[in-house]
């Protein structure tokens, strides 16, 4: 516990101005509005099936947008749970069981709980049942005011597991336009989910998928581009009532969409062999995008990246203060990293695994001396165990000098 204390007392204390990352507080008092897109996977942006694009209102909103096209899905057993869980605290998935489940009961640093103290109003929106993944315990816990579900929504048209995405983005546009300024509003997409054939869709994303037509691969295809017809039409609504040019827009991907036992449907698309570990590896990213009022900060950071660098990401870029974050400010992050709950990572382009032993590029397969990256390791390990002992003991009430 000593050894936490002292590592997050060297982090709880304002930047002074010269330490501060170029674009720092450019969205100071700005709404946040952060979009969780189920199973929103890497591959699919700027890719073209039958020659029409799967993906054109994310492709154009990327353009206005900082873009990490390399950020990887660093969740657990916990999927989307994880995923919401990384990008609200910067604190790893739970090294057993779920987040969601297992420490609902402990107190949070997370973007919910800063924002609150400094004014915002927070709510979370999402068309399921409340109890699903205990958000109705979690949302709390990580400082939202509201929790918009199932049970609040208009449940006019479901798909799959819920409301579907067009009616909860309309509705959820609708609730945003009324909220008290500045929010931070959490939205989390859910018709885009796992196994894609829900038959509600009927032809509403309808795509010219060849011989994919009934595969795992061109069903996720299709509702994909479905999610991301109702996506366009929320940014478009944002931007049509001034909303968008009040606010800092993250939308990022949960997790993967395609399971390992379809590599051979997703190769013949990508025209890749993912039977080779490398190149399925370099698959498993969820793109990241971040828009700031006035397209101020745009263009693409190709380092490695994932979930746990959005909060300090974010938080910086709106000017506050997140004092505990095991991921890194991406304003002023060098090579990048994205560290794995099994201890895994990725330096820059280089694939660590300590398991095998092994360090390898992910770009040109060529394998590098592993004992190159025990200090780097030793970092890694150090903060999956301080994380773990946050979680494990409760202990950010102890630790914070201000817990908001
Ligand atoms: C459920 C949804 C999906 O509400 O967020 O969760 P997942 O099954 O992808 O973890």
């Amino acid at each position: 516990e000593e050894a936490v204390v002292q590592w997050v007392s060297r982090r709880d204390r304002d930047l002074p101005p010269e330490d501060r990352p170029q674009g720092w507080g450019i969205g100071a008092r700005k709404n946040l509005v952060m979009i969780q897109v189920e199973a929103l996977q890497q591959f699919v942006l700027g890719r073209t099936v039958g020659g029409q694009e799967i993906t054109p209102n994310l492709n154009r909103f990327v353009r206005e947008c900082l873009y990490f096209p390399n950020a990887y899905n660093q969740t657990a057993l916990g999927n989307s749970a994880d995923a919401e869980f990384m990008t609200n605290t910067s604190l790893y998935p739970s090294a057993r069981g779920v987040a969601y489940t297992r420490f609902a009961g402990n107190r949070y640093v997370s973007l919910g709980t800063v924002l609150r103290s400094q004014g915002y109003g927070t709510l979370a929106l999402h068309g399921d049942r409340p109890g699903f993944w205990n958000r109705n315990r979690m949302y709390p816990a990580l400082g939202f005011d509201r929790y918009v579900s199932k049970n609040d929504f208009k449940m006019d048209e479901v798909i799959g597991l819920g409301l579907s995405d067009r009616s909860f983005l309309d509705q959820s546009l609708r609730i945003l336009r009324k909220e008290k300024q500045p929010f931070y509003a959490f939205l989390v997409t859910l018709t885009s989910h796992y196994p894609y054939n829900f038959p509600e869709l009927g032809n509403r994303g309808d795509l010219p998928l060849g011989d994919l037509q009934g595969t795992l691969v061109g069903d996720y295809l299709r509702f994909i581009h479905y999610t991301d017809r109702q996506l366009g039409r929320f940014l478009e609504g944002m931007r049509a009532c001034g909303l968008l040019e009040r606010s800092v827009v993250v939308l990022y991907g949960d997790h993967t969409a395609i399971p390992s036992a379809n590599k051979g449907e997703l190769g013949t698309f990508l025209k890749g062999d993912m039977m080779d570990p490398l190149a399925w590896k370099a698959q498993q990213k969820i793109p990241l995008m971040i828009w700031v009022p006035g397209g101020a900060i745009r263009g693409e950071k190709e380092i490695a990246t994932g979930h746990m660098d959005i909060a300090p990401t974010v938080a910086s870029l709106l000017g506050v203060r997140l004092p505990v974050a095991f991921g890194q400010d991406l304003l002023s992050a060098g090579s990048g990293r994205a560290v794995f709950r099994n201890g895994s990572f990725l330096q820059g382009n280089v694939w660590v695994q300590p398991e095998e032993g092994r360090a390898v590029s992910l770009k040109t397969g060529q394998e590098l001396p592993f004992e190159a990256y025990a200090p780097i390791l030793e970092e890694v390990r150090t903060s999956l165990r301080f994380s773990d002992l946050i979680l494990e003991q409760d202990l950010l009430p102890r630790i914070c000098r201000v817990l908001p």
